[in-house]
């Protein structure tokens, strides 16, 4: 690992954090001006940062050779390819934003697994443009570094993501989920703290190769988007479940009607899972998450087999509920399980995983911390 000074010739003048999230429920609900309930996680991307005056951004990261270099002025969607493009498609939106950012060298360091539907991609345009805007003292509130970052992903990378990853990398705090009410832009930090009930969140990466992500989510987009024209709303978060049944009747394509009653049905979930965590009743949050998977494996036609091995073994193991987590086709699942069976349900997806020859899973600790800032 190379040290700042070895890497740019200078000491860096500050460093900061990005961290990155774990959906507890609500997914592909974002971009339907739905509801989300991510947490933040331990892990998280960490970058040091100097300034410099000649328009200049340099950026090197420690998982990857060598040190890419852009100037400011030039910058145009899809100008710098591969990892760097973050940076640079941060600088971009600031530039764009009219923020006098100036240049900068910019050193990455991440613990977060990248591929792992763990919103690395978010972390790194947060990690980018807090730092970028802290080296010269300016201060933004974080849901619009969050929406200049979606910004930044959708037109600069050209992903076209929803809101709630940027989101929950700015806004979370320690010990709680965010409540992100997407067509209100309004959050709820919701206590989330499973061991004071005696239970565990395992998040469990499940190592599937990722298979067409990019196409497959954008597919998935668009066809709410038709759903939603075709039924003359701005967005499917307009249908309510009461009126489902009726709105489904209006629409030719089956599939189309299968993706929008995965959208309907689970923005209601979010909020019955809110209704029962502020209740105190976390427990019961269980079997939302397993319907949630189910309505993303049947309805929404995201999950791999490893996610559908992974959720069936932990519920056969004890869990009180689990589901596939993020974006799909690969990443990790989440089971809610009681902190006394956490070891043998992590023991029965390993063994299961060996058994139907998949790679083998990892966990991570799931402690919801908080969003990015400043550390040095
Ligand atoms: C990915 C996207 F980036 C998010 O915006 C969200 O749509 C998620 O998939 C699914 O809930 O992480």
């Amino acid at each position: 690992m190379s040290t700042f000074a070895e890497v740019f010739g200078t000491e860096p003048d500050g460093a900061w954090r990005a961290p990155g999230r774990v959906n507890l429920i609500g997914e592909h609900t974002d971009y339907n001006d739905g509801l989300v309930l991510p947490i933040a996680l331990p892990n998280r991307i960490a970058v040091s940062a100097s300034a410099r005056e000649d328009g200049v951004v340099a950026v090197s990261s420690n998982g990857q050779e060598g040190v890419v270099e852009f100037t400011l002025d030039s910058l145009q969607p899809g100008s710098v390819p591969d990892w760097a493009a973050y940076p640079a498609g941060a600088a971009w939106v600031l530039r764009e934003a009219g923020y006098g950012i100036g240049g900068a060298n910019l050193l990455f360091d991440s613990d977060l697994p990248s591929g792992a539907g763990l919103s690395s991609s978010a972390a790194l345009l947060c990690a980018s443009a807090v730092a970028l805007l802290g080296l010269r003292g300016i201060e933004v509130d974080p849901a619009e570094v969050a929406r200049l970052a979606q910004r930044a992903e959708n037109q600069y990378v050209g992903a076209p993501v929803g809101l709630m990853d940027q989101m929950a990398s700015m806004c979370c705090t320690e010990g709680h989920a965010l409540y992100f009410d997407i067509r209100a832009m309004t959050t709820d930090q919701i206590p989330f703290a499973p061991a004071d009930d005696d239970l565990t969140l395992l998040v469990i990466d499940v190592k599937a190769p990722h298979r067409h992500v990019d196409g497959e989510y954008a597919a998935r987009r668009r066809s709410c988007e038709q759903a939603a024209a075709a039924l003359g709303v701005p967005a499917l978060r307009s249908i309510e479940l009461d009126q489902l049944d009726d709105a489904l009747a209006r629409l030719d394509d089956d599939v189309d009607r299968r993706r929008v009653r995965h959208v309907v049905t689970e923005i209601r979930r979010v909020e019955d899972a809110v209704a029962l965590m502020r209740a105190g009743r976390l427990r019961e949050v269980g079997p939302l998450f397993t319907a949630s998977h189910a309505s993303l494996r049947d309805d929404f036609e995201i999950t791999v087999p490893e996610l559908d091995v992974a959720v069936d073994t932990a519920l056969a193991a004890g869990a009180l509920g689990a589901r596939m987590t993020g974006g799909g086709f690969g990443g990790c699942i989440i089971a809610l399980v009681e902190a006394a069976a956490a070891e043998q349900v992590f023991a029965a997806i390993e063994k299961a995983f060996a058994e139907h020859g998949f790679r083998a899973p990892t966990s991570l600790a799931a402690d919801p911390s908080a969003g990015a800032s400043r550390v040095r």
